[in-house]
């Protein structure tokens, strides 16, 4: 065994290391999440979530709250420990998008979207930004793309999958990605809860989370939006997942097999035939990455699978935070130059850095 290396930021090992799903929470957004919890407004998720995070004893759950309410020098520190040169931080998941109030909700996602602007400008060589939105009102959230865009300086938008039970493949959520388009910006699908349709028996068995539930619901989100055309409506639109694609690229060639079954036996209103093959789609509008996988197997087959310019190195800060894990990735049997576009230059090219 060799001793495993320090870990810098500067680039000693030939490239950079930009973070791409990085998370932080305003103590506003969770204290509603605590009240709706109390006053039984919460979906499960949220209860198991969000009551988790927001009151459990535990150290994992106190010490992850006190890293997600830092935006200053703590996280600074806590990236240089790791070698992390750059954070793309966005508000963490659910954001506002379960909050009933809607003007409650795009005051907080407003807020929040200021603070993170805020921290980007104290900290301009090491955080960079994602816009968060309250997409309870997409007309509001597509002002607010636009918002993040010109003012904010951001460089993308996120989503935590479902807005209470309802998905992005719905048509009253076209201005989104129209203005998306408009700025010529990302799209980042994060994970949340599965909605109560859905959640029950992974609850039961505590598979709800980011062990599996998280990874269900957002792969299938994805793939809604994939199925209802949406490339084909937005052919220069790019979404990136995290995950390591949300377990979609390993299901590849069965998805697309099963699609055009379904397609040509028009077995559901709903399922169109579409300009290009779901593995296509992959190769030309679908970003991953390696957030919470650690895990070289995976990696590779994905840079096979969607691309190498196309999977890009994230850390999941505070929820992931393993200084082994960098180490780990570094020392991945890869090309330098692979390397360098896992940890840097994809992300650099598919934000616009
Ligand atoms: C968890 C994981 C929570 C991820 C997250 O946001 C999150 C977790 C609330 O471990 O409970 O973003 N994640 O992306 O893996
Ligand atoms: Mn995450």
């Amino acid at each position: 065994m060799t001793e495993p290396h320090q870990l810098r930021t500067g680039g000693d090992r030939g490239y950079l290391r930009i973070a791409t799903e990085e998370a932080f929470a305003t103590r506003e957004q969770v204290d509603v999440f605590l009240r709706m919890i109390k006053d039984g407004t919460a979906d499960k998720g949220m209860v198991s979530l969000w009551g988790f995070y927001g009151s459990n004893p535990s150290e994992r759950a106190t010490q992850i709250l006190h890293r997600l309410l830092d935006l200053g020098d703590e996280r600074i520190a806590d990236m240089d420990r790791t070698g992390i040169d750059k954070a793309i931080l966005a508000l963490t998941s659910p954001g506002v998008q379960p909050m009933l109030d809607h003007a409650e909700a795009k005051a907080i996602a407003a807020r929040a979207n200021d603070r993170l602007a805020e921290a980007c400008q104290k900290y301009p060589a090491r955080f960079i930004g994602m816009g968060t939105l309250a997409t309870q009102d997409p007309e509001w959230s597509a002002h607010e793309v636009h918002r993040c865009a010109r003012e904010l300086g951001f460089k993308g938008v996120q989503i935590n999958s479902h807005t209470q039970g309802e998905y992005l493949d719905d048509p009253k959520y076209d201005p989104i990605f129209r203005a998306l388009v408009e700025e010529g910006q990302p799209l980042y699908i994060h994970p949340a809860t599965p909605p109560d349709s859905m959640i029950t028996p992974m609850l039961e068995a505590g598979l709800d989370g980011a062990i599996f539930g998280f990874g269900v619901e957002t792969g299938m989100h994805l793939l809604r939006l994939i199925t209802i055309g949406i490339f084909d409506k937005y052919p220069d639109l790019q979404i990136m997942v995290g995950h390591m694609g949300e377990a979609l690229p390993y299901w590849l060639y069965r998805l697309d097999y099963m699609h055009q079954a379904g397609v040509r036996s028009k077995r559901y209103a709903r399922m169109k035939p579409l300009n290009k093959t779901i593995a296509e789609y992959m190769r030309s509008n679908v970003l991953i990455t390696n957030s919470g996988v650690a895990w070289e197997p995976a990696i590779k087959f994905c840079q096979q699978v969607v691309g190498e310019d196309r999977v890009m190195y994230a850390m999941d800060y505070p929820y992931e935070y393993e200084a082994s894990e960098v180490q780990a990735l570094d020392a991945m049997d890869m090309t330098p130059a692979l390397k360098k576009k896992f940890f840097q230059t994809n992300a650099e090219r598919w934000f616009k850095l």
